[in-house]
């Protein structure tokens, strides 16, 4: 198979990348390593920021979106038993929308069907070759020795196949082979684990609120999230080696309802749990986002802590990036974007670094913190919910800062 740009991996960075890239005109082969089943009922983010939902507008992909996302003007904050709402769209103007991450995916695996481009599921033993050669000038890489153009191996239907392209993106999320392919020796880790994680449920009950609800309690984090009208997804502050076999679904109910309670009393609505996972919470960043004609894309470069939302965020914008980047290349031959891809990614990937960070540290109690650390958190937390210009900055960084790029290249 030749084409422009192989891409590894269909999660959001690989799709939303080969839509971006198709609208463009620009030739791209995606492929998977799992199921279509599996990545359109992998259940993961469910906050989408006003920027990525624009986008989404923008490129065709807002009609069942818009049926069925549910936007929220704000969120409330709740600590020392007091609720807290602060009001995004009175403070910037936006909103974010709550539409599952897998929605997102079926939405652009249908649209790549729908346009009969490829799009192979199930490969195995994936293998990234010959992106070393840099993009000096467009007649490098358009029409280069066979020799010279990158290649991307791996086996389908039980037989080996090749895709000889111009350009790969590693889209292949944190535990992909796309960042491993680059000798450790040039890239630099930038990373902290925290010493806890998210117990995690979706659930056949009623949201008990029109907005989520973060709260932070003497017994740990909780999260109050949803789905639709009739499924929540909620979230307990947990050990980060928990035994999920030690949370049966009344221990739970119990946990959340004592967590969530706030001075007026709060009424969870029990039900059906159908799912429960452990998510461990890890600040990750490589530095550079690329070598030769390899770029990484989205959470195989970098992650956060779930705690500000910003992961699938993050990985539509890199692809936003990207698209952009590859879109001058083919359009004029200039390779400076594609070479800036790094720097335009990464100060809006810190900022989200640093938001998620803020957030993680503000919202949970670490087994070992201090009477000092403890007045700390409480500051921050009086902070944000009463002064204007930090509840202010919260609601910008968590509505979504701008793309750094369109998606599509004009001149
Ligand atoms: P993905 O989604 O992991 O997709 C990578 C894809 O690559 C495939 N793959 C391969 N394919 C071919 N060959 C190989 N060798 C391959 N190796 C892997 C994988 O099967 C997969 O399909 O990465 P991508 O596209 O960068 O997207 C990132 C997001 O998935 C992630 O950042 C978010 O889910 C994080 N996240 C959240 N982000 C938000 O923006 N808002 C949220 O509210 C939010 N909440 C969350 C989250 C993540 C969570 N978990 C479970 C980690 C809540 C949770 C609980
Ligand atoms: C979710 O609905 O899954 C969700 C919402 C907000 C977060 C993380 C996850 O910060």
């Amino acid at each position: 198979m030749k084409t422009q740009v192989a891409i590894v991996g269909a999660g959001p960075a690989g799709l939303t990348l080969a839509h971006l890239l198709h609208l463009q005109d620009i030739e791209s082969v995606v492929i998977e390593a799992r199921s279509r089943d599996y990545v359109e009922h992998r259940v993961r983010a469910g906050v989408l920021e006003q920027p990525t939902v624009d986008l989404l507008h923008e490129v065709g992909l807002g009609h069942r979106l818009d049926r069925e996302g549910l936007q929220h003007h704000g969120t409330t904050i709740r600590f020392n038993h007091r609720s807290h709402r602060i009001d995004f769209t009175e403070l910037t103007g936006s909103a974010i929308t709550v539409y599952g991450q897998q929605e997102v995916v079926k939405d652009l695996i249908a649209a790549r069907l729908q346009a009969e481009l490829p799009l192979l599921f199930d490969v195995t033993d994936t293998v990234i070759e010959n992106v070393d050669t840099v993009i000096a000038s467009a007649d490098t890489v358009i029409g280069a020795a066979e020799t010279q153009r990158p290649r991307v191996r791996f086996m389908h239907d039980g037989t080996e196949q090749v895709i000889e392209a111009d350009i790969v993106a590693g889209c292949d999320g944190f535990h992909g082979i796309a960042r491993p392919t680059i000798s450790a020796e040039l890239l630099t880790v930038f990373e902290r684990t925290y010493p806890f994680a998210w117990l995690g449920i979706l659930a056949r009950t009623h949201p008990s609120s029109d907005e989520l609800i973060y709260a932070n309690h003497e017994n740990g984090f909780a999260l109050h999230s949803m789905r639709s009208p009739t499924v929540t997804r909620q979230y307990l502050q947990v050990a980060p080696d928990e035994d999920l076999e030690k949370w049966p679904d009344d221990r739970i109910w119990s946990e959340l309802t004592t967590r969530f309670d706030d001075e007026l009393g709060f009424d969870l609505e029990e039900g059906e749990i159908f799912e429960k996972g452990i998510t461990p919470m890890r600040s990750f960043v490589v530095e550079p986002m690329q070598y030769g004609r390899l770029f990484l894309v989205g959470d195989a470069a970098h992650i956060v802590p779930p705690t500000g939302a910003k992961g699938m965020n993050l990985a539509i914008a890199d692809a936003c990036v990207l698209s952009h980047a590859v879109g001058a290349f083919y359009a004029t031959g200039t390779h400076l974007l594609l070479d800036a891809y790094t720097g335009t990614c990464l100060r809006r990937v810190w900022r989200a670094e640093h938001f998620s960070w803020f957030m993680t540290t503000m919202l949970h109690r670490p087994p070992d913190q201090n009477p000092f650390d403890r007045q700390l958190q409480l500051s921050q937390l009086d902070y944000v919910t009463s002064s204007r210009a930090a509840a202010t900055s919260l609601a910008e960084n968590y509505v979504g800062l701008p793309f750094p790029t369109p998606w599509h290249w004009k001149d």
